[in-house]
């Protein structure tokens, strides 16, 4: 058995790890193919795996086992006697092969610790930004990259939101902060590593379907703050996140720096009226604050609401943290512009504005995108892994003029509405798949939206039931909006 403890570094001898890579996906495809350059001998082991990626591994020469050869625990692992088991995130902890992996003290890894010990292949060791939280992740990633990039230092963002880590680390180039977008799942697999600056963002049900249980969900997520070595960057308005900053155990040194929709204390990044300031990161911080970008900054970015807000606060928390100067901070909020399908407006028409949300894949999501709104014709449903969304109607059924109800399995949330928002009218879509539900759900949002109304696809569910991805819907949404109010209106 190789002693994995010594392989700290891109230049340790790999030669003689044995390692079987979980998962032929993104993550896994790049952890397959960094092992292969490092040399390390590797087994990739992926039920399901396309075509293509197969065919590179033969190229590269890294052998596989596929279908049913990698159902269970398959007897060609147990014969490869491997020291390391690289797990995709995707993958439930129950997985067979990793009951038999944690029974034969093989060693777990997901592809961030492999990237944590890998992060020295340049002379240039980026200090890690990690982030968390049940949503506005990515927005927060991004945002954060920007204003580190404003501020001359190089940045690249990665994780979970889609470049593989293990792609950033092999840039020939490097980097000087890596921001690292991290799932429950990810976290959940995580070992040691030491970032800069961590973030949980917020904390709400998802993912109960694959953790089991809150407890577990919130457990993985609190992983994200042990041994961040400057700020762990925590919600003001979500004392679940306080208190895990409370019970982390980091570097000496590390502050807990707190980001608010409301006047900052010392320590805090937020608003004073329309200012975002911040009292964190500077000398007098007991009498003084810094002004970093106004709302009229922030509205630049796309349509204002209070979770951008909190986004922005957060990232500008974390690039503050490292030093980036508050001006450089303000020109990169003025220069970003939200990705697509996240409260995009689409189309405005008849006074009403059409709102794709599709990014809205839990009820955290969808609350906070409907609580931006005064009168919705809210677009809901899909695949409500595991989560009930009985409180969600509850705390916006007054806001509702109604609800068209998508997705396969539509008996939780009719039901929802009909026992928590009786007086609000429901339209039940029942045709077809991908375009063909949207349009009727388009089409009948129509008939309830009036002067003033938004119509907002927040299904507060994930897509994959009828469409491919959360991407497929939202465009599904433009395209039948568009058809409905004509092109030359939007
Ligand atoms: N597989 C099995 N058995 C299983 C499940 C998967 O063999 O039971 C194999 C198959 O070969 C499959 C592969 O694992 O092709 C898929 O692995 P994966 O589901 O872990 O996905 P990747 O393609 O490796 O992408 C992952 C993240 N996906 C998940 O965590 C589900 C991507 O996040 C991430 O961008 C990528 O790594 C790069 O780091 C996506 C995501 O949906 C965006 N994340 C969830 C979220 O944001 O809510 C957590």
């Amino acid at each position: 058995m190789t002693n994995l403890d010594q392989l700290t570094s891109w230049h340790s001898n790999w030669r003689e790890i044995r390692a079987v890579v979980f998962g032929l996906g993104v993550s896994g495809f790049s952890v397959a193919d960094t092992l292969a350059e490092l040399g390390a001998k590797t087994l990739v082991v992926a039920e399901k795996a396309e075509a293509d990626l197969l065919d590179i591994l033969d190229v590269i020469g890294v052998p596989h086992l596929t279908g049913d050869a990698a159902k269970g625990v398959p007897q060609a692992v147990i014969e490869f006697t491997p020291d390391v088991i690289v797990v995709s995130p995707g993958i439930r902890p129950q997985h067979e092969l990793l009951v038999w992996a944690a029974a034969n003290s093989v060693t777990v890894w997901v592809d961030i610790d492999l990237a944590w010990r890998l992060r020295d292949k340049t002379d240039r060791l980026a200090h890690w930004f990690t982030v968390t939280g049940t949503n506005g992740k990515t927005t927060t990633v991004q945002l954060l990259t920007s204003m580190l990039n404003a501020g001359g230092i190089k940045a690249e963002a990665c994780g979970n939101i889609g470049k593989p880590i293990l792609d950033a680390i092999r840039d020939p180039e490097g980097f000087d902060a890596l921001v690292v977008e991290l799932s429950s799942f990810q976290l959940h697999y995580l070992g040691s590593i030491f970032p800069f600056s961590s973030a949980v963002l917020n904390l709400a049900d998802d993912h109960l379907d694959w953790h089991g249980s809150f407890e577990a969900y919130r457990d993985a997520k609190a992983k994200v703050y042990e041994n961040t070595v400057a700020a762990c960057v925590y919600n003001v308005m979500d004392k679940a996140t306080e208190s895990m900053v409370e019970d982390a155990d980091v570097v000496d040194g590390a502050r807990a720096i707190g980001f608010t929709l409301g006047i900052p204390t010392r320590s805090q990044v937020g608003f004073v009226e329309d200012i975002l300031c911040d009292r964190a990161f500077l000398d007098d911080r007991a009498n003084n604050a810094l002004e970093i970008a106004t709302l009229a900054d922030i509205g630049q970015i796309g349509v204002m609401t209070p979770h951008l807000m909190a986004n922005v606060a957060a990232a500008a928390a974390m690039a503050r943290s490292a030093g980036v100067e508050p001006d450089r901070i303000r020109e990169a909020i003025r220069h970003f512009r939200l990705d697509a399908h996240r409260i995009e407006l689409v189309a405005e028409a008849d006074g009403v504005r059409w709102i794709d949300d599709s990014k809205a894949t839990n009820p955290h999501a969808a609350n906070a995108s409907l609580a931006s709104f005064d009168r919705v014709v809210w677009i809901v449903g899909g695949l409500l892994k595991g989560v009930d969304i009985s409180s969600l109607v509850v705390r916006h059924k007054a806001s509702l003029a109604a609800a068209i109800v998508i997705g396969e399995d539509r008996t939780a949330v009719l039901e929802a509405l009909a026992a928590k928002a009786p007086g609000v009218p429901v339209e039940e879509i029942t045709s077809g798949a991908g375009s063909d539900v949207m349009k009727a759900a388009v089409e009948a949002a129509g008939r309830y939206a009036a002067e003033g109304d938004v119509v907002l696809l927040a299904p507060a569910a994930a897509s994959m039931d009828q469409f491919k991805d959360y991407a497929d819907r939202g465009n599904s949404f433009a395209v039948a909006v568009r058809s409905l109010i004509g092109g030359d209106r939007g």
